[in-house]
C-alpha cells in the first residue's frame, strides 16, 4: 500500500508500526476489560480533528484567548447533548477523564479535611472515592462502605449505620467493580437523612443509564461524574453533570482551579458521542450489554466458576477464581495468551494482595459494540473455560489463541 507524503506511516513508521499493531490486536481478540469499547469512526475523527490545535481556557462566551468562534459552538454542543442526553440541569465537559472530574468535586464542595465516605476499594469503589493512596484518602477525612459478606452486594442499611456514625458532607456512590444495580435512591435517603451531598459516579455504567439500561442518578444525585470512554463509548474524556444550584462551582472547580485549556478535540469527540447516544440504536446497543453480560455469567456458571454475587445486572462479571486455586494475575496472563484480554481483581474480602487479586473482571461493552450477541457470550464463556483448565499448557493455549482470532474475524470492529 502506498501511503502519502504527510502520512503517520511516511512521516513516521516506527509509530505508524504500533498504530497498526494496535489495531490488529483490538480486531484479532476478545476484549473483555470492562472499562473499554470501541469508539465510533467518527469519534475518532473529532478526536483527531485540528481542535487538538487550540488553546481556550474558559467556557463558551468567557474565554482568555481570541480565536473561539467554534470551540464555543461545539463545547455548546457538548454540554447541551450530555444535559439532554441524561436530563440533567448542568454539564461541564472539560474534565480530562473521570479522576480529574472527581477532583474538582472535591475541590468544588469541600473543604481539605471534610469528612467524606466512599465505597472501598477492594469492594469495588474507586481510587477517588477516598482510597488512601489517592489524593482523596490523603486530604480528607474519608471511610468507607463494603459489601454484605454474605449476599456480596451492598447492603444499604449498612450503608446507613455506617454514615449515621461518621457524619460525612459528602457520598460517593457508584463502582468500578460491582456487578449489580446501584440503588441511588436509597443512597439519596441516606445522604438526605445525615445532611450529606451525594455524588454518584457512574463512569462504568454512563451508557447503560443514557440508554434505559440502568436506573439513572438524576434527580437523586447532587452531582453526577463520569468519563466518557467506557459504555458511552466516547473519546477518553471526563464529564460532570449537576443540579444549577452547584454549577458555578463545580465549573471554577475545572478551571482555574484545577485544569487549563480543555482538549477540544476530546470535547469535539464527546459532544458526537452524547449524540450517537441519544438514538434508538443505542438503547439497543445498552439492552444488548446487559444480555450479553448475563449470557456471558450464565456460560461461566456452566463452565464450574464462581462468580461474585452469582451473577450479574449489568455489563460487568467478577470471576472469583479462588475455587480454580489460581491467581488472578496468572489467569489474566493465560487468558492474555489465548487472545483473550481481560484485568485481574480484587474480589470482595479478598485474602490476595491488589496486584495479584483472587478475581477476574469482564465486561461485554466492547464485544457488544462488535455485534456479538448471546450465542457468542456462550462461546466466549467456553473459550474462558477452556483457558484457565489450561492456564500451564502453552500449546493449548496457543491453539485456544488461533480459535478466538478465527472467531474475532466473524466481527468486525468499528
Ligand atoms: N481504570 C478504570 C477501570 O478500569 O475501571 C477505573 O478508573
Amino acid at each position: 500500500m502506498t501511503h502519502p507524503e504527510h502520512s503517520l506511516h511516511r512521516v513516521d513508521p516506527e509509530v505508524a508500526a504500533c498504530v497498526d499493531a494496535e489495531d490488529r490486536r483490538q480486531a484479532s481478540t476478545i476484549r473483555l476489560i470492562a472499562s473499554e469499547n470501541y469508539a465510533s469512526a467518527a469519534v475518532r475523527e473529532a478526536t483527531a480533528s485540528r481542535f487538538t490545535n487550540k488553546y481556550s481556557e474558559g467556557y463558551p462566551g468567557r474565554r482568555y484567548y481570541q480565536g473561539q468562534e467554534f470551540t464555543d459552538t461545539v463545547e455548546n454542543l457538548a454540554r447541551d447533548r450530555a444535559c439532554q442526553l441524561f436530563g440533567a440541569d448542568h454539564a461541564n465537559v472539560q474534565p480530562y477523564s473521570g479522576s480529574p472530574a472527581n477532583l474538582a468535586v472535591y475541590y468544588a464542595l469541600l473543604e481539605l479535611g471534610d469528612t467524606v465516605l466512599g465505597m472501598g476499594l477492594p469492594s469495588g469503589g474507586h481510587l477517588t472515592h477516598g482510597w488512601g493512596v489517592n489524593f482523596s484518602g490523603r486530604f480528607y477525612d474519608a471511610h468507607h462502605y463494603g459489601l454484605n459478606r454474605e449476599t456480596e452486594r451492598l447492603d444499604y442499611s449498612e450503608i446507613r449505620a455506617i454514615a449515621k456514625e461518621v457524619q460525612p458532607k459528602l457520598i460517593f456512590c457508584g463502582a468500578s467493580a460491582y456487578p449489580r444495580t446501584i440503588d441511588f435512591e436509597a443512597f439519596a435517603e441516606i445522604a438526605d437523612e445525615v445532611g450529606a451531598l451525594l455524588v454518584a459516579d457512574i463512569a462504568h455504567i454512563a451508557g447503560l443509564v443514557a440508554g434505559g439500561a440502568h436506573p439513572s442518578p438524576i434527580p437523586h444525585a447532587d452531582v453526577v461524574t463520569s468519563t466518557t470512554h467506557k459504555t458511552l463509548r466516547g473519546p477518553r474524556g471526563g464529564l460532570i453533570l449537576c443540579r444549577e444550584e452547584h454549577a458555578r462551582a463545580i465549573d471554577r472547580a475545572v478551571f482555574p482551579a484545577l485544569q487549563g485549556g480543555p482538549h477540544m478535540n476530546a470535547v469535539a469527540a464527546a459532544a458526537v458521542a452524547f449524540n450517537e447516544a441519544n438514538t434508538l440504536e443505542f438503547k439497543d446497543y445498552a439492552a444488548q450489554v446487559v444480555k450479553n453480560a448475563a449470557a456471558l455469567a450464565t456460560g461461566l456458571a456452566q463452565t464450574g466458576l464462581r462468580l461474585v454475587t452469582g451473577g450479574t445486572d449489568n455489563h460487568l462479571v467478577l470471576v472469583d477464581l479462588t475455587p480454580l486455586q489460581i491467581g488472578g494475575r496468572d489467569a489474566a496472563t493465560a487468558l492474555e495468551a489465548a487472545n483473550i484480554v481481560v484485568n485481574s481483581n480484587s474480589i470482595p474480602f479478598d485474602t490476595r494482595k491488589p496486584f495479584d487479586p483472587s478475581g477476574v473482571r469482564l465486561g461485554t461493552g466492547a464485544v457488544t459494540t462488535r455485534g456479538m450477541k448471546e450465542d457468542a457470550m456462550k462461546q466466549i464463556a467456553a473459550f474462558i473455560g477452556d483457558a484457565l483448565n489450561a492456564a500451564d499448557d502453552p500449546t493449548t493455549l496457543a491453539r485456544l489463541a488461533d480459535d478466538v482470532a478465527a472467531f474475532c474475524d466473524d466481527y468486525p470492529i468499528p
